[in-house]
């Protein structure tokens, strides 16, 4: 695309270049280019650190609390919109210290109990600040919505310095995540205005989903109890295979 060149004052061909106008431009495009430079930096972070863990439960307990996790940087025009709607100061100072989810990563996980581990666990490392949490999971909202959210602050380290970032995290069960997606199908559908019957069967669903998630989680905990299932995707996970082990013995008992 060709570039429009600086901004002018005034419309059409008489129009002249506004130098004020063309500074003004320039220092917004740097700093909301930084903003959202910054803010993908932090759902790298979070993202690098849901790995991590993902990985290191399946090493020690065979185990995979998490079934997916999903992210992403609000738009620029979409994180406006909302600065407007929420009446801030259109700065890119108030933007960061009003608007908390411009970071966004979602973690689906397995079971209940798996969300307030993983929860506990990323709420629990030492560089990350939590800011507020809202457990939608032990106190629904009335439509029926589940899930925990946590608005962190971590930092990503640029070459100036540390600079804290806000994400928002949430986490929820896949029965949890299959509801809230098509609420929020059905809500953008009808444009905030839900039918009454439609708002009606989606509470009853979120009783039907509330209510699978409790039976998995029951039948998880017999099988567990019965003997251990060993996640498969465990393979790939170190590579000490039976060959290696045979020759770490043969060599211990050579040099015994
Ligand atoms: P999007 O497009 O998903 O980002 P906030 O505006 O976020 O600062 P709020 O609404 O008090 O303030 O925060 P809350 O309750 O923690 O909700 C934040 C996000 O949770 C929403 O972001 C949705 O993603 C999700 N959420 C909350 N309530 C519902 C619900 O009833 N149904 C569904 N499907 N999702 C919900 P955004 O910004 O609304 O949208």
């Amino acid at each position: 695309m060709p570039d429009p060149g600086p901004p002018t004052t005034g419309q059409g061909r008489h129009a002249r270049p506004d130098p004020s106008m063309f500074a003004f431009a320039q220092r917004m495009r740097e700093a909301f280019t930084r903003m959202q430079m910054e803010h993908q930096f932090a759902v790298d972070e979070v993202l690098t650190k849901v790995s991590i863990l993902r990985e290191e439960f399946l090493h020690l307990h065979r185990y995979n609390p998490i079934e997916h996790v999903g992210s992403r940087v609000k738009t620029v025009a979409s994180t406006l919109d909302k600065a407007r709607r929420r009446g801030l100061e259109l700065t890119p100072d108030a933007i960061r210290a009003g608007i908390t989810d411009i970071a966004g990563v979602r973690i689906t996980c397995s079971f209940i109990a798996d969300t307030y581990s993983i929860f506990d666990t990323l709420t629990g490392q030492s560089d990350v600040r939590v800011i507020e949490v809202k457990d939608y999971i032990a106190r629904p909202k009335p439509n029926g919505y589940k899930s925990l959210h946590a608005i962190i602050e971590i930092p990503v380290f640029l070459s100036t310095g540390p600079v804290p970032i806000t994400v928002e995290v949430q986490i929820r069960t896949i029965a949890m995540d299959f509801w809230a997606s098509l609420e929020h199908k059905i809500y953008y559908k009808y444009d905030g205005e839900v039918p009454e019957h439609l708002a009606t069967s989606l509470t009853e669903a979120a009783d039907v989903a509330a209510l699978l998630d409790r039976r998995m989680e029951q039948l998880h905990h017999e099988v567990q109890g019965a003997a251990p299932v060993p996640d498969t995707r465990t393979a790939t996970v170190d590579g000490v295979d039976e060959e290696l082990l045979l020759r770490l013995w043969n060599d211990a008992r050579d040099q015994a």
